[in-house]
């Protein structure tokens, strides 16, 4: 049995709860328990608040956690990052008022800064050899400038919507987060093997998530060309047709990839081309 700490409610909690579902990790949160059994795989879901979650893993009340990476270099703790999920992702930035004109970090010196991130921030400005005045607080970070509560923030961002309505401007891009899986340092061995087999699965979500499988007919004489422009993972699957001089082929690409290739093989006379979504992908 394994437990694993998740967000309880924000912005990385449906996410995690979805990952898990698809990595066939039941969880019935509708009871909103504190502690919940799956029913489909030997784990147990416990819901903290996501600042809680690295230190419940490093004192061993939870074995793994889902928890952004953010929080991860904030708490610290007996924990190792053993995957990252490409979800929650976000930076935690310097920004000041746009008024300013900024003319390089040197404008920090002296400075105060206000953010829930002090940890992260001082070690920063250490490394820099820059002495400023770290304010924290808990919540609200954005509003610090037009309160007086300090110069400028160091915070979080991801689409920067929240800057711009405050009036302020990033300056520094400091570190890069995204939900992570962190893992204690002394899980036996049976807790290990549940974890890798967590995380094999994990990974199966994730390749899928960005891949399609595409199906066409094909001319015999376009053959080898589809084959050059969708080589799947080891090599497209080639079928006959009843019709003589055609084929079927099907293929798996980066869904990024999705419309070029499209385009590609049109271009070489596939027709009937047919788009599905990949459940799941083992490689
Ligand atoms: O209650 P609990 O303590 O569990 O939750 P919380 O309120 O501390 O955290 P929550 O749910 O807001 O965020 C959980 C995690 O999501 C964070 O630790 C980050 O790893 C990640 N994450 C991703 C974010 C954002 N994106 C984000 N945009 N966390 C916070 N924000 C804030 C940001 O600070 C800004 O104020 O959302 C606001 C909107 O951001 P913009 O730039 O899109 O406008
Ligand atoms: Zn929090």
């Amino acid at each position: 049995m394994l437990r694993i700490a998740i967000q309880a409610k924000g912005r990385l909690s449906e996410q995690s709860l979805a990952l898990l579902s698809e990595a066939g990790i039941d969880v019935d949160d509708s009871k909103r328990k504190f502690l919940s059994r799956s029913s489909s795989f030997p784990a147990e879901i416990l819901f903290l608040r996501d600042d809680d979650i690295p230190q419940a893993v490093s004192m061993g009340v939870a074995d793994i956690g889902i928890v952004g990476y953010n929080e991860v270099l904030e708490r610290g703790g007996e924990i190792d990052v053993v995957d990252r999920l490409g979800f929650g992702g976000c930076r935690i930035s310097l920004a000041l008022p746009k008024a300013v004109d900024y003319p390089g970090l040197s404008w920090f010196e002296g400075k105060r800064i206000a953010t829930s991130y002090p940890n992260i921030l001082g070690r920063f400005l250490a490394e820099k050899g820059i002495h400023a005045q770290i304010m924290t607080i808990s919540g609200s970070v954005e509003i610090a400038p037009a309160v007086g509560m300090g110069d400028a923030i160091f915070d979080i961002v991801s689409s920067g919507g929240t800057l711009v309505s405050n009036g302020l401007v990033e300056v520094e891009r400091v570190v890069a987060s995204e939900a992570v899986v962190v893992a204690g340092r002394s899980l036996s061995e049976e807790k290990r093997r549940i974890l890798q087999q967590i995380l094999s699965r994990f990974n199966a979500v994730k390749d899928s998530r960005d891949k399609k499988y595409l199906l066409m007919n094909i001319p015999a004489d376009a053959l080898d060309e589809a084959i050059r422009i969708v080589p799947a993972m080891r090599s497209p699957t080639v079928l006959p047709l009843a019709q003589s001089g055609w084929y079927s082929l099907h293929s798996v690409v980066d869904a990024s990839l999705l419309w070029e290739k499209i385009e590609q093989l049109k271009a070489i006379g596939a027709e009937g081309i047919l788009v599905l979504s990949v459940e799941k992908m083992i490689l």
